[in-house]
């Protein structure tokens, strides 16, 4: 009996100790393979800024199928605290993307959700950029485009960026997988460092005095105790 004392003790001590010390999961990202970086970019046409390992998220394949060819990468980052995707869509190295020409609008090229939801195009008067355009025959073309899109932060089943690249002799349809893919957006979580310092309660530099009185007071008490336990003491 003793033993299973000591052990449903030990088991419930075990408890608390694991309550106390388990890691707080409670702002744990579910979803840390489909989150872009965390960061902001400028959307001028100009991709110095964007670190294309970091800020990988995504491959465009032909057709939006990965059983065809690669045709470009998609980068993104993350301003969790402004609830902005930034983006940067680039074909492969050598090759570049249509912006105009042989059919192809500038509305062949955005980030949408899903197949109807449409968050930019390049039709965009801000929050789009052409990386180098130039011409190329019939087309208008560009090797790459940079956009700024609003979303609230959340998981989005069906993110869909497309473009028109030119590749074996002819335009191609350059798209996500299956024009839906799977990416979480955090929301905003202040750091350390932008949370108010608390401030301590002002502290008095001098020490607290007993007042005299009441010292004398409580030392007389003390001295009738001793005098009283000595009469008694006497008496038996
Ligand atoms: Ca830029």
């Amino acid at each position: 009996m003793r033993r299973k004392m000591i052990g449903s003790a030990a088991v419930v001590g075990a408890l608390v100790w694991g309550g106390l010390t388990a890691p707080n999961t409670a702002n744990a990202n579910p979803y840390p393979l489909i989150t872009p970086s965390l960061g902001t970019a400028i959307v001028d046409g100009v991709a110095n800024e964007w670190d294309l390992a970091e800020d990988f998220f995504a491959p465009l394949y032909r057709a939006g199928k990965s059983t065809h060819p690669v045709e470009g990468s998609v980068h993104l980052r993350w301003d969790a605290e402004n609830e902005l995707l930034y983006a940067l869509v680039l074909p492969n190295p050598g090759q570049f993307f249509i912006r105009e020409g042989g059919g192809v609008g500038h509305d062949d090229t955005f980030i949408k959700l899903g197949h109807s939801n449409k968050l930019i195009d390049a039709d965009a008067a801000t929050g789009f950029a052409w990386i180098d355009p130039s011409t190329y025959g019939i087309y208008d073309i560009a090797y790459g485009w940079e956009a700024v899109v609003s979303l609230e932060a959340g998981f989005y089943g069906n993110l869909n960026i497309h473009s028109q690249t030119f590749a074996d002799g002819e335009d191609q349809t350059a798209a996500v997988e299956n024009r839906a893919i799977e990416i979480y957006l955090p929301p905003f979580t202040p750091s350390d460092d932008d949370q108010d310092p608390v401030t301590p309660p002002p502290q008095d530099d001098d020490p607290v005095a007993v007042p005299e009185p009441v010292s004398a007071g409580l030392a007389l008490l003390g001295l009738g105790g001793v005098i009283l336990a000595g009469t008694r003491r006497r008496r038996i």
